[in-house]
């Protein structure tokens, strides 16, 4: 997987692609990171990038040519680059995005920075992305989040780290709790059956703390789920032992 990020911060990006899992992604070239400064593309001596908007108002803009030339180079290269644009505005980044990105091989991502980019550069993205309804100070973080997310799901990356089907949302519900070592902490034990050796013991356990997190935490997500009939009385039970509702 490629991914294409035109940024006015490229060393934003470096720190956390050099680390961890991605660190090691991209030494395996499972995945290739291209930093593209933006400014790269701008004109005249000062390479300007932003400017006032017209009609006035505070902030600046980032101006169309410099953004525009940079993809049109890209897609010159690739004319199957995937364009997305990093903006609060966007459709929300989430798991089921994320699947859909991954079978993609080529992924240009624009930062957006200042209070926004020239309406100009919408029209030649192919989707337009949000992390989430809050404010950022631009795009990087947000692009750097859909990488992480993306790279997650190829093959390979996460080697022993272990399997993107047990995570929390893969399945549309919260993961159950995990115990490591020591088996008693300031005088807070493990729960026994997780020490019982009996697997299946542990299986039923875990589904059903499983879906006590989820009720408690996001019960919106429970609407979503695929729940077998089983899944159903556990979650009757739960629901009549914390006092109804
Ligand atoms: Cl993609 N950009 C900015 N600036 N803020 C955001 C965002 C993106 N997603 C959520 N908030």
């Amino acid at each position: 997987m490629i991914f294409d990020i035109l940024t006015l911060f490229p060393e934003m990006f470096h720190s956390p692609l050099e680390h961890s899992i991605l660190g090691k992604a991209r030494e395996e070239g499972l995945i290739k990171v291209d930093l593209i400064n933006i400014r790269d593309y701008a004109e005249g001596r000062h390479r300007v990038t932003d400017d006032y908007p017209y009609g006035g108002g505070k902030g600046m803009i980032m101006k169309p040519e410099p953004i525009i030339r940079g993809v049109k180079a890209i897609r010159s290269e690739d004319p199957g680059a995937w364009v997305i644009l990093m903006t609060p505005q966007g459709i929300s980044l989430n798991q089921g995005v994320a699947k859909r990105l991954v079978r993609l091989s080529h992924l240009v991502l624009i930062c957006g920075r200042y209070e926004g980019v020239d309406e100009r550069v919408r029209g030649l993205v192919d989707e337009e992305i949000s992390i989430g309804d809050y404010v950022l100070t631009g795009g990087e973080l947000a692009a750097l989040v859909l990488i992480d997310m993306v790279s997650r799901l190829i093959p390979g990356v996460l080697g022993d780290e272990g399997a993107p089907e047990d995570d929390s949302f893969s399945q549309g519900l919260l993961e159950y709790p995990q115990y490591t070592r020591p088996r008693e902490f300031e005088g807070r034990g493990v729960p026994e059956v997780l020490l019982s050796g009996d697997h299946q013991a542990i299986e039923r356990w875990r589904r059903r703390e499983t879906l006590r997190r989820t009720l408690q935490r996001r019960p919106d997500l429970l609407a979503k789920a695929d729940l077998s009939r089983e899944d159903m009385e556990i979650l009757e039970e739960l629901k009549e032992s914390s006092g109804g509702g």
